[in-house]
Parts: C-alpha cells; structure tokens; sequence
C-alpha cells in the first residue's frame, strides 16, 4: 500500500513525514526529484504485547509506503500539474496536510491561516484534476472505439467514465461512489484523486491543543464525505516525540495532555479507509503483523503468508488478541474456550492471532 503526503508549502509535510521515518528509523527507499519516499513501520500496540509475552528472534511490523511531495512555491500553478497526475495514480490513498498553525516568520501562499478556504480550494483542485483527466480520457475511448474491433468493452468503460464526468460536472466529487467489482478494476488503471480515500490531517500548533477538538468538529460536519476523514495533528510536537524513547515520550505527552501519537492514529484512519486491518502470527521465532483486506476468509489470509498455505490450507487455530491478552496464554485461552480451530470460509477479524495448519 502506497500513501502520499500532498499540500500546500510549508504546511508541515515533510515534518511528519520525518516524525514517520524517526519513529521506526527506516531508510529512504529512493528520492525521485523532489519526492522522497520510505517504507514505515505501522505502530501497533498489540504487536508489541505479544513480543513482550513470547520473546521471538524478529519482529516484523506491518508496513506502509510513504512518499513526501513538496508543494508548489508559485501560486499561479494548479495544485495538481501534469507531473503530479503521472504519479498519482501508484498511489492507493493520500495524506492532505492543511496549515492550522500560525508563524509570521513562516510564509503561508496564501497570506493568512483559513483551514476551510484551504480544504475547500482542494477539493476544488481535485476536482477538476479528475474532469480534465476524464475528459481526454473519454475523447480517446471514442477515437479506440471507431478502431477497435471489440467494441463492447469499451463501451462499457465509456459508460462508466461518462457516469462519473457526469456526477463531477454537477458539482459532487466521487468519493462516495460505491464501486462495482468492474468499476474498481478500472479505477485502479487511473489517477482519479477524488475516487482515492483522503485523510485531511490539520496541523495545529501546540498551543491550540484544547482549541482544536472543537474546530475539528466543526470541519466534520462541514465536510461529511464518505472516504474522507479529517484528523488533528501536532506535527512539531510529534517531531519531537519521534526523537525520544518510549519513557521520555509518555511523560511528553502526559505534559501535552495527549493521549496517543496523532501518528498512530492517522495510520489507524488510514488502515480503515482502505479497508484494511490486521492479523497476527506468534512464535519464538517472529511475531509478525499481516495486513489484509476485511473480509479475507482464513484461507486466502493464509495465502498472504504463503501461496502454499493457501493451497494446502487445513484449518487455522484462531485466538482473538484481546482473549489472548486477559488469557496470557495458549493454555489458558484453551481452558477458557476461546482458542478455535476454524474451516477455510472462516471471516478474519482485525486482531486475530492466528496459526495456520497445512498439508
Ligand atoms: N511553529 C510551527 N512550525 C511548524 C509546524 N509544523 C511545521 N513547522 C515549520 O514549518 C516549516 C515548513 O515545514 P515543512 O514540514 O518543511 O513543510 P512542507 O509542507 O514539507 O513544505 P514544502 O516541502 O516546501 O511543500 C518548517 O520550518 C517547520 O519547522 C508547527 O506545528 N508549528
Ligand atoms: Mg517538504
């Protein structure tokens, strides 16, 4: 899964996604231009529980890929020029940073701090990103169309695009849209950005703490849009948090009144909208963190450890963490009645620990 940090300059983008990168001290994979990208660690508490309780060899996180842009110092370029659409579409969600904080000595490109005109230009931005795109889009489908030979298909791609032209021109964006299978293979061909989930993380400045619950419920209810999510976030406190260790950072937070890193939450919101969430495999030799799909049944969850574990799938011995952790063992849960062996057909559930048995 890919993610991309996207916003206007000097909002704060490259802060967080130094505080990403510090928390799990990864390497930058590559930086291409001005972008640069790393895989990052997803905290996850449960995970680091069970290393507690079973003392493996590794511990192997789940991941995300991360990219930081840079946003564009002249005002006069769209948000979204033809570079960006290029790479765009590799990407399966963003991250929008929007200025909350104030600093004189921090120009902002518009002059003065105003996160609804900021969210708002945005999805504006987006929007017309995604009309453009579908324009040309649909102008080449008809000239294919006077070409090619199976013309069924690709009328009904046109349709497809033509519906969502459409829903664009009237002034809505698409991220409410509820997909059909056909219609999500299309979409993963190409860079529509309001059909991608958005996270709309604000970032606030350290003394607005107490204030910014209160105006991020007002955005809530200003922008409830399906598939978008709007998130407070402190990024120069996270930076800082992201330099100490785990004492120093709970007394940290403690001062602040924080209850958890924005980071962690901000990657829970993005595991939810890309519906996805987690599984676990313990042992003395690794406990590890999957990621899958909700809604992956036992076996192909299987798969996603190893495709001959799908194919030579028996049972998997299933424990809920939670279970587990009032439990403190395999042997406990057993005598509890929580530790089960389920079929193939078998829903995951986020959280589960699971042990699959294989031919
Ligand atoms: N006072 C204050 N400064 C901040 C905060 N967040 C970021 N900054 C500062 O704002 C400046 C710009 O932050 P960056 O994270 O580099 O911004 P960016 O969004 O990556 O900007 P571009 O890459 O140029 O698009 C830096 O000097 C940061 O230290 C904040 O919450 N409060
Ligand atoms: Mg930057």
């Amino acid at each position: 899964m890919k993610i991309g940090i996207i916003g206007l300059p000097y909002s704060g983008k490259t802060t967080f996604y130094k505080s990403l990168k510090a928390v799990d001290q990864s390497e930058d994979k590559q930086a291409r231009g001005k972008t640069s990208s790393s895989i990052i660690k997803v905290p996850d508490e449960r995970l680091d529980y069970l290393t507690q309780v079973f003392n493996p060899k590794r511990k192997v996180h789940a991941t995300l890929e991360v990219a930081d842009f840079m946003g564009d110092k002249d005002p006069e370029i769209p948000t979204f020029n033809n570079k960006f659409s290029t790479v765009a579409k590799n990407f399966d969600a963003f991250i929008l940073i929007v200025r909350g904080f104030e600093d004189p000595t921090i120009p902002h490109i518009k002059a003065t701090i105003d996160i609804e005109r900021d969210i708002k230009t945005f999805l504006e931005d987006a929007a017309l990103f995604d009309l453009s795109f579908l324009e040309k889009r649909i102008e080449n489908i008809e000239k294919e169309l006077n070409r090619s030979k199976n013309k069924e298909q690709i009328i009904k791609t046109r349709e497809i695009l033509r519906k969502w032209y459409e829903k664009l021109l009237s002034g809505s964006l698409l991220f409410d849209l509820e997909l059909t299978k056909e219609e999500l293979l299309l979409q993963k061909n190409y860079q529509l950005l309001t059909l991608k989930p958005l996270i709309i993380a604000v970032n606030f400045s350290e003394d607005s703490i107490s204030s910014s619950s209160l105006i991020i419920n007002n955005l809530r209810e200003k922008f409830k849009i399906k598939n978008i999510s709007i998130e407070p976030f402190f990024a120069k406190i996270e930076y800082e948090l992201s330099q100490l260790n785990e004492e120093e950072t709970k007394e940290f937070m403690e001062n602040f009144g924080l209850e958890e890193p924005a980071l962690s939450r901000l990657l829970r919101t993005t595991y939810e909208l890309l519906g996805l969430q987690s599984f676990f495999t313990v042992g003395e030799d690794e406990c590890r963190a999957w990621t899958i799909k909700k809604g992956m049944t036992a076996q192909e969850a299987a798969g996603v450890i190893h495709s001959d574990f799908y194919q030579k799938f028996i049972r998997a011995e299933v424990v809920h963490f939670d279970d587990f952790k009032v439990c403190g063992s395999f042997a406990k849960c057993k005598e509890k009645g929580v530790f089960r062996l389920e079929g193939k057909d078998y829903l995951v559930q986020d959280g589960d620990i699971m042990h699959i048995r294989h031919n």
